[in-house]
């Protein structure tokens, strides 16, 4: 009886796997709450991630970004998306044009438009 609960359970695991992923063969690594980007595309090379806003990525990251994923938990009131945007946001830039935005669950193996451009991430509420 325990054995095929636990496979019932694996059973419904696998099947909620499956709908909820968007890329097939690598679902982006990123731990929960965190909105995470990539060094290279599908979630390969280097990897930077944050809860919150960054309005001026180090070095490494800025301009060589070309992968994202937003893992932050939605709710009610929660700030849950992530704009990307081309310029550190420090004044007087106010970050210049957004290069990508993703939803709440969101993983974009390449993006040819928001390919190495990211210089900076906020969380809000929408795109
Ligand atoms: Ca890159």
């Amino acid at each position: 009886m325990k054995q095929s609960v636990a496979l019932v359970a694996a059973t419904l695991l696998a099947a909620a796997a499956s709908l909820t992923t968007a890329t097939p063969a690598s679902a982006a690594s990123c731990p929960s709450g965190n909105f995470c980007v990539w060094t290279d595309a599908n979630f390969g090379g280097q990897r930077m991630n944050a809860s919150g806003d960054d309005e001026w990525w180090e070095s490494w990251i800025a301009d060589t970004d070309s992968s994202w994923a937003n893992h932050g938990i939605s709710g009610p009131g929660i700030k849950d998306h992530v704009k990307v945007y081309e310029s550190a946001i420090q004044f007087p830039s106010n970050g210049g044009a957004m290069t990508i935005c993703l939803r709440p669950g969101d993983e974009v193996g390449y993006n040819a438009t928001a390919n190495d451009r990211g210089d900076a991430h906020v969380w809000s509420m929408g795109c």
